[in-house]
């Protein structure tokens, strides 16, 4: 059975996404969130850094929730929610996935971070401000590449859509008045599938 180690609202999202989308049997481990635990041998074993989530499949376990998105695909989708790979498309399909993760959740994580640090009078505003600008950026990036489409592969919906997916969902929570409204009737053809209705009241 696929156990994945889960706090609500956090990138374990992902990883239960996809099992809803593929009906995956999957069990579901909540973590504690505090820093404490998070700094604890016992979670420290499962997640190195201390991050949440983990994902585990008989001996294999796992931490990067892109990886997990990829890993459940390659093992169980047979073909389904992505391109076939090694072709142009794949490779499209692969960049969007890398960018969710990599280049536009990176500087909103750290917005987190950032103000968890150092918090109210502490937060130092140019900080922010670039954490925000650059998440804009590529808000803006996924906003033009959706337009005149239904999600980022085309006419089919992918995991594509739902690595981007979870980012969105931090822009609209950190940034709400940087997402452009061109953007909205994307974000709303993925929260509306029943999928990802499932995922979010794990
Ligand atoms: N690249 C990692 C990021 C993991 C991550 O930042 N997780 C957040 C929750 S969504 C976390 O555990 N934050 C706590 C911290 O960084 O202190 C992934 O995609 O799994």
């Amino acid at each position: 059975m696929i156990q994945i180690y889960h706090v609500p609202q956090t990138r374990s999202l992902r990883p239960i996404w996809l099992c809803e989308e593929l009906g995956l049997a999957y069990e579901i481990v909540p973590v504690d969130f505090s820093a404490k635990y998070r700094a604890s041998d016992e979670w420290r074993k499962i997640n190195p850094v201390g991050k949440v989530p983990a994902l585990r499949d008989g001996a294999l376990l796992m931490m990067e929730s892109g990886a997990m998105v990829q890993y459940l695909l390659d093992r169980y989708a047979e073909g389904q929610l992505q391109p076939p790979r090694g072709t142009a498309e794949h490779a499209i399909y692969s960049q969007w996935c890398w960018f969710a993760e990599s280049t536009f959740a990176r500087p909103l994580g750290e917005l987190v971070n950032h103000t968890r640090q150092f918090p109210g009078p502490k937060s130092i505003p140019a900080v922010m401000e670039e954490m925000k600008d650059r998440a804009a950026l590529s808000v803006d990036a996924v906003s033009a590449a959706v337009q005149n489409r239904a999600y980022l592969m085309g006419a089919e919906f992918s995991a594509a859509d739902i690595m981007m997916g979870y980012s969105i969902f931090l822009a609209d929570w950190l940034i709400p008045d940087r997402v452009p409204r061109e953007l909205l009737p994307y974000w709303n053809r993925l929260k509306a599938r029943p999928a990802f209705q499932r995922s979010v009241l794990v």
